[in-house]
């Protein structure tokens, strides 16, 4: 499309135009080819650039804009759409015979002519259609039933890996195919987020692929960095080529991500070879697979021997043997953790699975326990996926005997006999007493863990003894504690005990993040402490600082900015802190003293309105953060600083009211020397 511009505006068009394909090139190189050329930072940075451009020229916006990916609003919920042609799912082979039989009916219905495999990993995720019109994505569609989906094409085009515009010249409506999957990465940073913000966990990739690309919000979606390997493609209802091979490669070279693993075999034995081969290399992938997919490589040949209602004769998948097995439940405990949470464990008659013992699995919670139906006695199928806690996932029902007993959720906590409370609509049960020793001691154990506070030798048997011997209420009576007294305690000599105080002295000067990490506060994990820490640079000023404040800061929401406030208005809380400082433990974010014309910024808010002239707000933002100051958004008595550009609006009118003081870019590039 060109425009009709002004020759400054078709500067601006070109380099709109310049922008667009410098990030599709990185984008491609990032998540195509593994191989990025710029760091995230500068990759946000041209995004930002080509975002306020186009919302100064909305006329150059186009449809495949790299900005498109996110911005959408949260849908309201999701439209369904009928595929043209029926998205198939796949019959399922367990074992090698099972693949000899599917090759001898292939062989049968090909009636004596020559025809060829392709074997492809069965990546672990969800099947996603993804329209193209004129090369322009349009619409992604889920598999749904196969022959309904729903239309989440907001969420599609978060998929870094598909492409807004594919990279050969294609006229009419194309389809591609594929699996949308989160890489065991993505998963684990994903569940370890969830868990620091006391959310329940995904039980795999694929559950929280599923969960994400069904989300309303397609900013959340964004942030998962789901990813998509292409299968297929279909121009209308038909295949554009006469091989499957074929088409792989042209998605390679349309810009879509296909996997690389796969192989064209001229027999089954080659198909075997390549399923045994992938087998052995399974655990080194970064992304999960739960088999391999068999398909005939010629199209013809597809189209002739067809499908059943449900999957297609011309495929197979061939299953890895399941990381599951049987076992019996013996008994159900229930868990609290230092939040308070409830988790009942199913403990097991010992089973060896996937290289290990098992002996307890999770059962995540009550509501749980009954869409299962699971009882005390049962035989159970549980699965253990990577690095995550073996689950419960079906009861045996064939192999009851009528002897399983109802395992009934506690009213009351296990370990303290405090008040549970299960907030209408939450999932999550948990004791509410102030004074329960499991929360203390999850709380210790929590303080004292490799990325809190880091006070080595300090497990779950020492925390145990410090709770019951009422030796500690809090943490810090952990630097009140004397040598004798720990050297007292069962299994302790004076040498492990005088290690663990100089491990506990030595903590003390652990920085800021670790500690507002460690204090364990609900919905703040590592990374917001580390915010938090940074923006506030003292104990003191994070407790003084209102929600609005909090809120204010660059990527924390107003739950994690309430629940901040919540702990700090607790009187308990705040003596806490008044000890933990009187017993020496640093309360000022470290890093040494900041330089001398640096003092005009630290600690300082700095409010920044209207259009810089040479600076975008996010270089303004991170130039003041850089020297200490703090950007907000919000405009108080306790602004330091108003910086205004061009057509600053409500904003610069409050600043003036307060009797604020007001500056401009030059000087605030002065300030910054
Ligand atoms: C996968 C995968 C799924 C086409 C015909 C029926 C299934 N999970 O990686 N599906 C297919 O193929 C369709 N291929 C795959 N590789």
């Amino acid at each position: 499309m060109t425009v009709d511009l002004p020759t400054s505006a078709k500067s601006i068009e070109s380099e709109i135009k310049q922008l667009r394909d410098e990030i599709l090139r990185h984008e491609e190189l990032y998540y195509v080819h593994d191989r990025p050329e710029i760091s995230d930072v500068e990759y946000d940075a041209l995004v930002e650039r080509l975002r306020q451009l186009e919302e100064e020229y909305p006329e150059l916006q186009t449809p495949d804009s790299p900005t498109l990916r996110v911005g959408g609003k949260p849908a309201e919920g999701f439209e369904q759409y009928v595929h043209r042609r029926p998205m198939l799912s796949l019959d399922n082979s367990y074992n090698i015979e099972d693949l000899r039989a599917f090759d001898e009916r292939c062989r049968r219905l090909a009636d004596g002519r020559a025809f060829e495999y392709v074997a492809e990993l069965k990546i672990d995720g969800l099947s996603i259609s993804v329209h193209y019109e004129g090369g322009v994505l349009v619409r992604g569609v889920t598999r749904g039933d196969g022959r309904v989906g729903e239309d989440v094409t907001q969420n599609v085009r978060t998929i870094r890996s598909v492409p807004l515009r594919l990279k050969v010249k294609e006229g009419g409506a194309t389809e591609v195919r594929g699996e949308a999957y989160l890489s065991r990465k993505a998963f684990a940073s994903l569940n370890l987020e969830r868990e620091e913000a006391d959310e329940p966990k995904f039980a795999n990739p694929r559950n929280a692929a599923a969960g994400t690309i069904r989300q309303l919000d397609p900013k959340v979606v964004a942030r998962r960095r789901l990813d998509l390997f292409a299968y297929d493609v279909l121009r209308g209802e038909r295949k554009p080529f006469a091989t499957h091979w074929e088409a792989l490669d042209w998605l390679e070279r349309a810009g879509l991500s296909v996997n690389p693993h796969r192989a064209k075999c001229s027999s089954i034995e080659e198909v075997i070879e390549f399923c045994n081969r992938m087998e052995a290399e399974r655990d080194r992938l970064e992304y999960e697979i739960d088999g391999v997919v068999v398909k005939v490589n010629s199209t013809a040949l597809q189209d002739e021997f067809g499908a059943t209602t449900k999957a297609p004769r011309w495929a197979i998948a061939y299953k890895y043997p399941a990381r599951q097995a049987t076992t019996q439940i013996e008994n159900i405990i229930v868990q609290v953790g230092r939040t308070g949470a409830l988790t009942p464990v199913a403990m097991l008659t010992p089973v060896q699975l996937a290289g290990t013992v098992v002996s307890r699995a999770t059962l995540h919670n009550e509501d749980e326990i009954k869409r299962l139906g699971v009882k005390i006695g049962d035989w159970v199928n549980i699965e253990k996926s990577g690095e995550i806690i073996p689950k419960v996932l079906s009861v045996v029902a064939s192999r009851r005997t009528g002897a399983e007993k109802t395992f009934r959720f506690p009213r009351k906590c296990p370990v303290c006999g405090g008040v549970v409370s299960r907030p209408e609509g939450e999932v999550v049960a948990r004791c509410v007493a102030a004074d329960c020793t499991a929360q203390l001691k999850g709380r210790l154990l929590h303080f004292a863990s490799r990325r809190a506070m880091r006070i080595e030798g300090l497990g779950d048997a020492l925390a145990e003894q410090f709770v019951q011997k009422r030796m500690v209420r809090d943490v810090a009576d952990l630097y009140k504690l004397k040598l004798e007294e720990v050297a007292a305690l069962e299994r302790m000599a004076e040498k492990s005990a005088s290690n663990l105080l100089a491990q506990i002295e030595a903590s003390k000067s652990r920085d800021l993040p670790q500690l507002v990490y460690g204090l364990g506060i609900r919905h703040v994990g590592e990374r917001m402490a580390a915010l938090l820490a940074r923006t506030f640079r003292s104990l003191e000023r994070l407790a003084a600082a209102t929600a609005e404040e909090i809120d204010d800061i660059h990527e924390i929401g107003l739950t994690v900015a309430e629940s901040v406030r919540d702990w700090f208005d607790d009187e308990g809380n705040r003596d806490l802190c008044r000890r933990l400082r009187d017993e020496g433990v640093r309360t000022e974010l470290a890093g040494g003293a900041l330089p001398a014309h640096d003092e005009a910024f630290a600690g300082r808010q700095f409010v920044l309105t209207g259009k810089l002239e040479t600076l975008t707000r996010d270089e303004a933002r991170a130039l003041i953060e850089a020297r200490g100051g703090r950007v907000t958004s919000t405009v108080s008595k306790k602004t330091d600083y108003i910086v205004a550009g061009e057509d600053a609006g409500s904003k610069l009118d409050k600043a003036r009211a307060l009797g604020l003081t007001i500056i401009g870019e030059a000087e605030l590039k002065e300030m910054l020397g």
